[in-house]
């Protein structure tokens, strides 16, 4: 089974590729992505950011796409930075120094609170010439440390300790992370709805 998907998040593509790998399903990136302007992502929600995306991307694909709208609640926060994970410290920056902004700000925020429980949502939503098909949750709760640790993952990876693993995000390897993370867990019901 072949199915594209539609990320400019590096990250995020290099999940996908693993999910390939371990599901067996062949992820490909929509070809000239890179060329094609990125839509305003401008929903209140995950699940309305990832329809938005789907929808707007698969009408450049032949055959099925699947787009991912993501990013990280903190309880004491109210939910923030949520569907602004990616810019919330608004930085203007790129990358992974954009992370670095959005990770100083969480931790800014989060300084008065004792409560530092968090989750990863991820909403994939799957689509095929412009209309949406189906749409797929996963979360993963854990808890933010004060520093940053560990090479590995993305965005928030290395502040998110998860106490299953007894590390962080960026401390775990990808195949770990894969296998509770609310990507992995998205992933997963789109591929048994695709096999149903
Ligand atoms: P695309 O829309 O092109 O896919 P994006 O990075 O803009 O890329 P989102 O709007 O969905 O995607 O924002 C996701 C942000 O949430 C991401 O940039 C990280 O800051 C954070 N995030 C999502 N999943 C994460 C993960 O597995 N680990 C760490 N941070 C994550």
């Amino acid at each position: 089974m072949k199915l594209y998907c539609a990320t400019g998040n590096p990250g995020k593509l290099r999940e996908f590729r693993l999910a390939g790998e371990v599901l067996n399903i062949d992820v490909e990136p929509l070809p000239g992505i890179k060329s094609i302007e990125a839509p305003e992502e401008t929903g209140d929600t995950f699940e309305a950011n990832a329809i938005l995306k789907a929808e707007y991307y698969s009408r450049f694909a032949e055959g099925p796409l699947f787009a991912d709208d993501s990013g990280l609640a903190v309880d004491a926060l109210g939910g923030a930075p949520g569907v602004l994970s990616a810019r919330y410290a608004d930085s203007g920056l790129s990358g992974h120094d954009a992370d670095e902004a959005n990770n100083q700000l969480v931790l800014k925020n989060l300084a008065p609170h004792a409560d530092r429980t968090a989750r990863f949502v991820c909403v994939i939503a799957l689509a095929d010439k412009g209309k949406v098909i189906q749409t797929f949750r996963g979360e993963v709760e854990g808890q933010l440390l004060h520093e940053a640790k560990g090479p590995g993952g993305f965005g928030y990876d290395p502040l998110f300790y998860y106490p299953p693993f007894g590390c962080t995000f960026g401390e775990a390897t990808s195949e770990q992370k894969f296998g509770v993370s609310h990507r992995g867990k998205a992933l997963r019901q789109m591929l048994a709805y695709l096999t149903r």
